[in-house]
């Protein structure tokens, strides 16, 4: 099959989900046809079967705000043409579903027909989509859909409520490539032998509340001799440094910002913390999990899915920065449960192995083209 994937090259879940997928695919003798702006950071090495097209974007002193969506259209319909793919998966909404409806209508009118898929992600349905500036739109594109993903049955049903849909929606989890236990880094790289560390990978945005990882971190560090690494980076960054300084807890915090592959700092992780105000399913939590490290988090969206309470850690109310601090502390105390709860977490993470959720892409492919 030939395969145009529309995605976010960025460190973000969908990108990284989108990318993984493409590549996967390639590997089992498709050509897959990555469509996007920049190259994406999880592609690595180019290989047989992966072919990458960068949307360029204008400049034209007119635009205040250049226009994305056209040029991705454009580029899909030349991609489409000039490779004769059979078909187009999108990830995320917004704008790849409209530039992938905009794409078929403009092939349609040249005889060609191209279906789409479209997998929802997360904040093109829990926070942008649901408002009124997208809805329409975000409601029509993913109605002419071939088929619909979405990442968790949360996220389904937030989208069932947010818009107005009459497709069905097919709930096709995150997945991950077991670990494979390259070490590069060590333990003590970053902490003393004695001390446990706390991780947290994300894009630093307002809805992963950094700050709540700060204060969960800072009355387990007051309790417990620990380190706390962060991974990524993003817009809340200086706010979190800022309240590191606040909190006299800059020689126990290492913010290592943007990383290719975090799982490096997740193998050297005694538990990873994610207590995102929304989140539909925590993709940082399964790769987590696949390196056996137990996960304190929310109750938001989908992350109860992920992270079952009591078994593969511990889920908390949004906000409940105490209850959160307690757990930690409770579970890296205790040896024994940390080691029954890491391999839960090994396990449950092996449900969602890629070779377990790719036949369900492949199942829809395959519909779609028919
Ligand atoms: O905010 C992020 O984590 C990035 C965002 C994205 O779209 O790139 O991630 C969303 O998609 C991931 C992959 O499906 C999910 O694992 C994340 O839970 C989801 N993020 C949110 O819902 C906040």
């Amino acid at each position: 099959m030939k395969i145009g994937m529309v995605l976010y090259p960025t460190y973000g879940g969908s990108g990284v989900v989108a990318t993984e997928l493409g590549k996967a695919l390639a590997k089992k003798g498709n050509e897959v046809h990555f469509i996007t702006y920049s190259q994406p950071v999880r592609l690595g090495k180019i290989t047989k079967n992966i072919f990458y097209h960068e949307v360029s974007m204008s400049n034209y002193p007119l635009f205040d705000y250049p226009p994305y969506e056209t040029e991705l259209a454009s580029k899909i319909v030349d991609v489409v043409l000039h490779e004769a793919l059979d078909l187009l998966h999108v990830h995320y909404a917004i704008p790849h579903a409209s530039a992938a409806f905009m794409a078929q209508q403009i092939l349609k009118n040249k005889g060609i027909q191209i279906p789409y898929i479209t997998t929802l992600h997360g904040t093109d349905i829990t926070l942008l989509g649901k408002s009124p500036s997208f809805e329409p739109v975000i409601s029509f594109c993913i109605n002419s859909s071939a088929a619909v993903t979405a990442v968790s049955e949360s996220l389904k049903k937030d989208t069932f409520s947010n818009f107005d849909i009459n497709k069905e929606i097919h709930v096709i989890p995150n997945f991950v490539e077991l670990s494979e236990g390259s070490d590069v880094i060590k333990r003590n790289d970053y902490a003393k032998q004695s001390q446990k560390i706390l991780s947290h990978v994300s894009n630093f945005r307002p809805v992963k509340r950094i700050a709540d990882v700060i204060k969960i971190f800072k009355i387990v560090s007051d309790a417990l001799d620990s380190k706390l690494i962060l991974v990524g980076d993003g817009p809340e960054r200086y706010k979190a440094e800022a309240l590191c300084r606040e909190l006299d807890l800059c020689d126990k915090i290492v913010f290592i910002g943007k990383i290719p592959d975090s799982s490096q700092i997740l193998k050297i992780s005694d538990l990873f913390i994610l207590p995102s105000q929304t989140e539909s399913f925590g993709l940082s939590a399964l790769e987590a999990m696949v390196e056996g490290v137990p996960i304190i988090s929310s109750n938001a969206g989908g992350l109860i899915e992920v992270n079952i309470n009591g078994e593969t850690g511990y889920s908390s109310l949004v906000g409940n920065v105490k209850e959160m601090a307690q757990n930690s502390i409770a579970l890296l105390k205790n040896d024994q449960l940390w080691s029954e709860m890491s391999n839960n977490c090994k396990e449950r993470a092996s449900k969602f192995s890629l070779e377990n959720i790719l036949p369900f892409y492949e199942k829809l492919y395959l519909e779609s083209i028919k």
